[in-house]
């Protein structure tokens, strides 16, 4: 399983601002874990898209226990050091044959957060392969600096602001991130990517979690995340408390004000409505 990088991993990183495919859980444990998503979504299908979008590790304790998973945080620890906070988790997910699309985006850009040592760790509870509309990367463009941005609000995209980049992307420069069930990709905040329409029968849904240094700051407003390991001397956040139970009322109104702050930093100066939540 993943564990901590090979020094090339961490260069890699470094060079092409992504790192994958990595091993991080069983193909057993993410077949589970798809699972307990489905079986969320049908009990609950009028929250479910707004609850699975943004931070839905502050309403399972299964989620919250996945994002401090040593073979998950280990990888990252070998990238972002030894004291880690999770800032935000988000699914994405395409059912078979969904249209829904994520635009050519770098994650920098309304996020808030500084300085840019920020990944993601991607981790797939399907398999995502270009077929059902992988996750794709332009390597090396986190290099590039923070590129211009437009909103488009799109219906069918998957981001919150329908945010794509206003440079043409050559699709000849793209890598497509193949990933077996249990298997993640670890990208950095500025690296230029996204995804197609799931135009397959089968089901693509991967989850997302956002690590940053304790150092990191939220500009705007003071914002929570979880602690994933080490301490945390700077507090820059209010840190969140595992769920007890699955979607208990506690839980849900612990996330709905932690949103609150999130929200009024995520969508400054947006001529929309907030989309995932
Ligand atoms: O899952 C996808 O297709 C895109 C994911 C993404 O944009 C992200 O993790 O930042």
């Amino acid at each position: 399983m993943a564990g901590h990088l090979a020094d090339s991993d961490v260069e890699r990183y470094a060079n092409e601002g992504v790192v994958t495919p990595l091993p991080a859980l069983s193909a057993a444990e993410a077949a589970d874990l798809h699972d307990r998503f489905c079986a969320f979504r049908e009990a609950h299908p009028e929250d479910a898209s707004g609850v699975l979008r943004t931070k839905p590790h502050l309403l399972f304790p299964w989620l919250y226990d996945l994002v401090r998973d040593p073979r998950i945080v280990d990888a990252v620890e070998s990238i972002l050091g030894p004291n880690l906070l999770v800032w935000s988790t988000s699914f994405f997910a395409k059912d078979a044959a969904d249209p829904s699309f994520v635009s050519w985006h770098q994650d920098s850009t309304y996020w808030g957060l500084e300085p840019y040592e920020i990944l993601t760790a991607w981790v797939a509870f399907t398999p995502s392969r270009p077929e059902n509309g992988c996750m794709r990367v332009v390597p090396g463009s986190h290099r590039g600096g923070q590129l211009a941005h437009r909103d488009t609000f799109a219906a069918e995209n998957l981001l919150s602001r329908g945010q794509e980049v206003e440079v043409e992307v050559d699709e000849a420069d793209a890598l497509d991130i193949s990933l077996a069930p249990g298997e993640m990709s670890l990208h950095h905040v500025a690296l230029v990517h996204g995804s197609g329409a799931n135009d397959s029968d089968m089901p693509r849904v991967g989850f997302a979690i956002r690590y940053i240094p304790t150092h990191v700051r939220q500009l705007g407003a003071r914002t929570t995340a979880t602690l994933a390991r080490g301490t945390d001397t700077y507090d820059h956040f209010e840190h969140e408390p595992r769920p007890k139970s699955d979607f208990s009322p506690e839980a849900r109104a612990y996330r709905e004000a932690s949103l609150a702050a999130t929200k009024s930093v995520l969508m400054r100066d947006a001529a929309g409505e907030w989309a995932v939540s």
